[in-house]
């Protein structure tokens, strides 16, 4: 039987950027048939016309569902879709499609597959292209993910952040309720629970091409980000064991 695959995209304030988006997943996943997709809009927040364009959509695509939350935050939307569906894998994809979806079979099969709990997109490996990255934003990116080795030598993965990520039904099940953040460390966490509970995380080289239309406040974001290492390197990461 084919695995199931729940596609999850993170929205806020996007009532421009969804429909393009679900129209060529939709024209993608058509052509791979190999696998029962089924998607689902995750809004926080909105006040734009989101979760109505969204609602729209659901009633002409098949299998497309929405979730909406009143509280903000990144992370909050993805645990929430996340645990909610039933999939053998659980996807999410940010909705500018900055990484190629030429990459979205290789992280299903990775977990459907080969036996991987955590699959992750990754700009920083070999055979990856990123395309109209601003400096700053990539200095930032690759300091991020330095900080990272420092505060944890050998995590077992290369780039933290990229918005293109699959998880086992046992990673959901098991590590997404342990995961403290709501926003956008929210993947860090996720990366670095899943290495200290053993969980193997396969990292899959993409073609990312920059959006520069962002939601992310740099500074805020980046004091955030090491507030986080800080609370995960002194207080412990919690493992599924730990706090059975
Ligand atoms: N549900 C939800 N999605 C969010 C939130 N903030 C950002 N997103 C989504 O997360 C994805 C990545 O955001 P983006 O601003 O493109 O990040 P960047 O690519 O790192 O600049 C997009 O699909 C956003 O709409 C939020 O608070 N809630
Ligand atoms: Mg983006």
């Amino acid at each position: 039987m084919a695995a199931t695959v729940d596609i999850v995209i993170p929205v806020l304030n996007e009532e421009v950027a969804i429909p393009f988006c679900i129209e060529k997943l939709y024209a993608f996943i058509d052509q791979h048939p190999e696998r029962d997709w089924r998607v689902v809009v995750a809004d926080n927040g909105s006040s734009d016309r989101t979760t109505e364009i969204a609602t729209e959509l659901a009633a002409v695509y098949p299998k497309l569902s929405v979730s909406t939350l009143d509280q903000r935050g990144r992370g909050r939307a993805l645990k929430k879709a996340w645990t909610e569906s039933d999939a053998d894998v659980r996807v999410y994809m940010d909705v500018d499609l900055s990484t190629d979806l030429m990459s979205l079979p290789l992280l299903v099969a990775a977990v459907a597959d080969d036996g991987y709990e955590v699959a992750i997109g990754s700009r920083l490996i070999k055979g990856s292209e990123v395309v109209d990255r601003t400096l700053k934003r990539e200095i930032t990116s690759r300091g991020y993910n330095m900080l990272i080795h420092i505060f944890f030598p050998f995590p077992g993965f290369k780039d933290a952040q990229c918005g293109f990520k699959a998880v086992s039904r046992k990673t959901a099940d098991n590590l997404i309720p342990l995961i403290r953040d709501n926003a956008w460390f929210f993947d860090t966490e996720l990366l670095l629970i899943a290495g200290k509970s053993g969980y193997g995380i396969k990292e899959i080289p993409v073609h990312w091409e920059d959006d520069p239309d962002t939601r992310v406040k740099i500074a805020s974001t980046a004091w955030e980000d090491v507030k986080g290492l800080l609370r995960l390197r002194f207080k412990g990461r919690p493992t599924p064991t730990s706090t059975a």
